[in-house]
């Protein structure tokens, strides 16, 4: 059937802005107010492809969450009247934010757009995001995101394929006539090249014989998805290549809402893979956000591994992983908040670090200038230049390399790294949904206290500890690949024994504000290696709340969500 593009007039919004990563807001501001969704469609083809938009080839998915058929669709008719030539897209339009990077890189697209909310919840009344992805595999970075946002300020027509109609539930070609023109839509299995791509960088058979029905030194795992879009990826990777049993996995059915919980990996929304694992049955334990880049990774009775710390003993046994014997390990980076674990590895290893702002998109510059193998966030992001996104599945096999190389438990290679390096305790503690006048108000304070040159020098007391200010500032990035500057990425006191008091609102909330409160501490007494977190940072925490008058300003008395 021969189909014609037409021209739409639209209203723009102005409140398209994308945040740390992609436009998230809830379903109904995308539902219920007309064209919000192809205008920020429209503006993302213009700024994400621009020029080379006739013609293209772009990659399409997302982690399944309610809404996302009825964007893919959209979309699929509005690349088709923006003269795109071909989409790939995962069945039922489900792909992993890392395999839609893997995708955009092997098959060399312009490109590709992710509809997810990641860790936000879903369904009716939760989350939907947009993000797009350039030829590299990673996220868009400021000066694209920043035209898209211009563009949907004054947009005033989008262009669309009404009549056509795609099946997105069947993998197979199917092509259609656009004003003379051929479009394909190209349905892909959500797993297997990711799949294939796994069993590259990985010894599949060295990890088989710790996880494996019926392994010799058998360790018992257990992966929790949690309804989001990682279930047939785990399912296909853990039991039907590595051989796991069934009982290993949970919660693999991908659901719209992600069964009505917050699909966040971390001690509080992932509570229930927490008690399973307190029962000590098992050696191992992980869990993954709604996109499935995010993890976490849990030891023996729930031994919590901390994202910072698991991103330093990665660093330290790279090379046991067949990728990084090939690539070698160039060097690693963290997240300005992340402690300074991987740093202290990186020193010992002679290997360069580098420290850039909370979000994916600013490590891709130093992966593609080959500066960089792993990296890492504290909000349970990691891995490696094998794609330009972080990667939950990947960081698992990861860990699961390490443990069947060493042949130590988690636990044990935390003591390792602990007893080598000391230890940086470090904690998050997220003030979700704060009005936002007094969060601003705050951050507004806290940004005249950094300048009062009085406070470099001065002591804050709390219980036994005295802490004196050594740096105060608001961090500034300046990537040393272009030259581009991100400012204003979050308000630091640094001590002079290197432990931080990091201040920073989020960038990925739909309503209100979050405040999150980071916090490090640095102890090599040994004694201390086992304490709790909250109780060795509780002096630093205190002074954070005392020098922000948090409490005050925004009457939460405690955090939603401590990490
Ligand atoms: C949060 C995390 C940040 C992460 C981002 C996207 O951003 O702090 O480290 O990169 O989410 O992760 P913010 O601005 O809310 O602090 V994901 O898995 O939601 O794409
Ligand atoms: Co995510």
């Amino acid at each position: 059937m021969a189909l014609t593009a037409q021209k739409v007039g639209t209203k723009p919004y102005d409140d398209q802005k994308p945040g740390t990563s992609g436009l998230r807001k809830a379903v109904k501001v995308y539902q219920n107010q007309p064209n919000y969704t192809e205008n920020f469609i429209q503006a993302t083809l213009i700024a994400g492809v621009g020029d080379r938009l006739k013609g293209s080839t772009l990659v399409v998915g997302g982690d399944g969450r309610f809404y996302g058929k009825e964007a893919t669709e959209l979309i699929i008719r509005m690349c088709a009247a923006n003269g795109v030539s071909k989409l790939l897209i995962g069945q039922n339009g489900l792909l992993s934010t890392p395999a839609v990077s893997y995708l955009i890189r092997k098959y060399q697209t312009q490109g590709g757009i992710i509809l997810t909310a990641s860790h936000n919840p879903g369904g009716p009344d939760g989350d939907f995001g947009i993000k797009f992805n350039t030829p590299n595999g990673g996220p868009a970075p400021e000066a694209i995101t920043n035209r898209i946002f211009e563009i949907t300020k004054s947009i005033s027509e989008y262009l669309t394929c009404p009549a056509l109609q795609a099946d997105i539930s069947t993998i197979g070609t199917q092509t259609f006539q656009v004003d003379g023109a051929t479009f394909t839509v190209e349905i892909l299995d959500s797993v297997a090249d990711y799949v294939t791509y796994m069993k590259e960088i990985f010894n599949f058979e060295s990890i088989k014989t710790i996880v494996a029905e019926g392994a010799v030194t058998p360790l018992k795992i257990l992966i929790n998805a949690m309804h989001g879009v990682t279930g047939p990826y785990v399912r296909r990777i853990f039991v039907d290549e590595l051989g796991a049993p069934e009982s290993s996995i949970i919660n693999c059915v991908p659901l719209q809402d992600f069964g009505g919980h917050h699909p966040d990996p971390n001690l509080t929304y992932a509570a229930d893979l927490v008690k399973e694992l307190k029962k000590g049955q098992h050696g191992f334990g992980a869990a993954f956000d709604g996109d499935g880049d995010r993890n976490m990774i849990l030891g023996h009775n729930a031994f919590f591994v901390t994202p910072c710390d698991s991103l330093a003993i990665l660093a330290q046994n790279l090379d046991c992983i067949p990728y990084f014997q090939k690539t070698g390990v160039k060097g690693y980076a963290r997240s300005m908040p992340t402690s300074g674990a991987v740093d202290r590895v990186a020193k010992s290893t002679g290997k360069e670090c580098f420290e850039v702002p909370t979000g994916w998109k600013f490590f891709g510059n130093l992966m593609d200038a080959g500066r960089l193998s792993l990296c890492g966030e504290e909000s349970f992001g990691t891995g490696s230049d094998h794609i330009r996104e972080k990667d939950g599945v990947w960081a698992v096999l990861a860990w699961l390399s390490v443990l069947a190389h060493t042949n130590k438990s988690v636990e044990e290679l935390l003591m390792d790294h602990w007893n080598k390096f000391g230890r940086n305790f470090f904690t998050r503690h997220d003030f979700e949904n704060v009005d936002t006048a007094p969060a601003n108000e705050m951050m507004a304070n806290l940004n005249a206290l950094i300048v009062d040159p009085a406070l470099v020098g001065k002591q804050y007391s709390s219980g036994d500890k005295t802490y004196t200010v050594a740096v105060a500032d608001n961090f500034s990035y300046t990537d040393p690949i272009d030259n581009s500057v991100t400012k204003g990425q979050g308000v630091r006191l640094i001590m002079s024994d290197d432990s931080r008091v990091i201040f920073r609102l989020s960038g990925t909330g739909s309503s209100g504000a979050t405040i999150r409160l980071y916090i490090e501490g640095y102890e090599s007494d040994p004694a201390k290696y086992g304490l709790d977190s909250q109780v060795v940072l509780k002096p630093l925490i205190d002074i954070a709340l005392q020098v922000s008058q948090l409490q005050e300003l925004t009457g939460r008395t405690a955090p939603t969500v401590i990490t």
